[in-house]
């Protein structure tokens, strides 16, 4: 009973909080795209003000396929699509407002990019979300905030009606300031025909979301990252999202894009300390005017996923490498999440030790905790054997672990590493504990 009441008891523990299904089977994707394309990549635009003429809207080669591939490349699980932007221009061809591609000439006004883009996402093996931004520069019922809601439902019930199952309901807080929504009904509307959906809501619509977001959009996660939180007195495992583009400060394309692009080494910087730091790394790609990524950005994305493979590669842990299956902790070293390790049931502390044949030298270890029972473990150390008679040598001292935690110490060689966990606040279960040696940080890294 007070479980099912999570959210609206007064006496809630923040242990007894635990995810949905639905948010585990988000938070093990790790990483998406959001892609901005509309009026604005043709005028030079991030915010468009909702006068652009539709008929600026005329890509010569538009391209999903390539998009979702190089998606694919650098790593991402699932694409979510803007369907509107803060401008208001549809890339469906919604029945409620006709600024939309319905006006623009691409495709002769048949056009219907959502589709397009559901349908080469899906082919990738990837997921699909949706953006749908609740300002509206362009429909002029936006000043009735009731005749809004209802446009606002209306559309959203063609999106969420006819393009498949959705991993994600972007609800960006942007621009509304002082402008009131009905959120609660639009989130009853969502849930009738999408009850798997995660919804991110910024701050400002925070009582509406699965997920929350991360505070700016630099890539960063920069404090102990803990998925349960409090606001207006409610507690709900709200697992962060870390939304930030693949060119600086651009989430539309612009000329002379290739200046503005981040390099691999921002890149990794960005994932290690999102995905790295256990949340979702959310990286914007911006199609250019015929309707294709650059063939810079489409490079990148392929460096950036060699380099991920390159330095976190399961061939390159060294616990799996050197023991595998041979090894009591074998669950947490077999490079398989599905699989994990548990502490004593009902402990409140635990200790995995790995023991190599010969000396191993690393300098990253990666941890990541089985959540489906809550967030347990609230203090660890990763320690080396500094040889017989000496103490062990603590490498890193923190807090959270959570989905994903990588740490980065100086480099250290010995035979015996352990992940000593101090405490925790219910049976500490570790589906993973990998070892790295990765080397300098690339160069360029911030
Ligand atoms: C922000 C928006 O204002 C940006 O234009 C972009 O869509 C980003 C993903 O979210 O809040």
């Amino acid at each position: 009973m007070a479980a099912s009441l999570a959210g609206t008891v007064s006496a809630q523990n923040f242990v007894d909080v635990k995810p949905s299904p639905q948010q585990l089977h988000w938070q093990d994707l790790e990483f998406g795209v959001i892609v901005h394309f509309g009026t604005n990549t043709f005028l030079d635009r991030e915010w468009g003000d909702g006068t652009a003429d539709p008929k600026v809207f005329n890509p010569d080669h538009v391209d999903p396929d390539q998009w979702a591939r190089a998606a694919k490349s650098a790593g991402a699980h699932y694409l979510v699509l803007v369907a509107k932007h803060h401008d208001g221009f549809a890339l469906w061809p919604t029945e409620q407002t006709d600024y939309s591609l319905k006006r623009s000439p691409w495709m002769g006004g048949k056009g219907d990019l959502v589709r397009m883009t559901e349908e080469a996402v899906r082919k990738e093996g990837l997921e699909f979300g949706i953006y749908l931004s609740p300002w509206d520069r362009h429909e002029p019922r936006y000043k009735d905030p009731a005749a809004y809601d209802k446009y606002y439902m209306a559309e959203m019930d063609e999106l969420v009606q006819g393009y498949g199952p959705l991993v994600e309901w972007w609800l960006d807080g942007a621009g509304s300031g002082g402008h009131v929504y009905d959120f609660k009904k639009y989130m009853e509307e969502l849930r009738t025909y999408q009850s798997n959906t995660m919804v991110f809501a910024d701050v400002g619509l925070f009582d509406y979301g699965d997920i929350r977001w991360v505070g700016q959009e630099d890539g960063h996660i920069r404090w102990e990252n803990w998925n349960v939180i409090d606001r207006h007195g409610q507690l709900r495992w709200r697992p962060v999202e870390v939304d930030t583009p693949l060119h600086k400060l651009q989430w539309f394309w612009h000329p002379n894009s290739d200046q503005t692009l981040k390099s691999v080494a921002e890149l990794l910087d960005i994932w290690e300390n999102s995905v790295g730091r256990g949340g979702q790394l959310m990286l914007g790609l911006a199609p250019n005017r015929h309707g294709q990524l650059p063939q810079a950005d489409v490079t990148r994305l392929q460096e950036f996923g060699a380099a991920l493979q390159a330095r976190y590669g399961l061939d390159k842990d060294l616990a799996h490498q050197y023991l595998a299956n041979n090894s009591a902790v074998a669950s947490a070293i077999d490079g398989n999440p599905d699989t994990f390790w548990s502490a004593p049931d009902g402990s409140h502390s635990g200790m995995i030790e790995v023991d190599f044949p010969q000396p191993v030298t690393f300098d990253h270890a990666l941890s990541m905790e089985w959540l489906n029972e809550g967030q347990c473990v609230e203090s660890y150390a990763i320690e080396a054997w500094d040889g017989a008679g000496k103490p062990w040598k603590t490498l890193i001292r923190a807090q959270a672990i959570g989905h994903m935690k990588l740490d980065r110490f100086t480099p250290v060689t010995t035979t015996r590493v352990r992940l000593n966990i101090l405490a925790s606040t219910c049976t500490a279960r570790i589906r993973e504990f990998q070892l790295f040696n990765v080397g300098d940080q690339p160069a360029g890294a911030p």
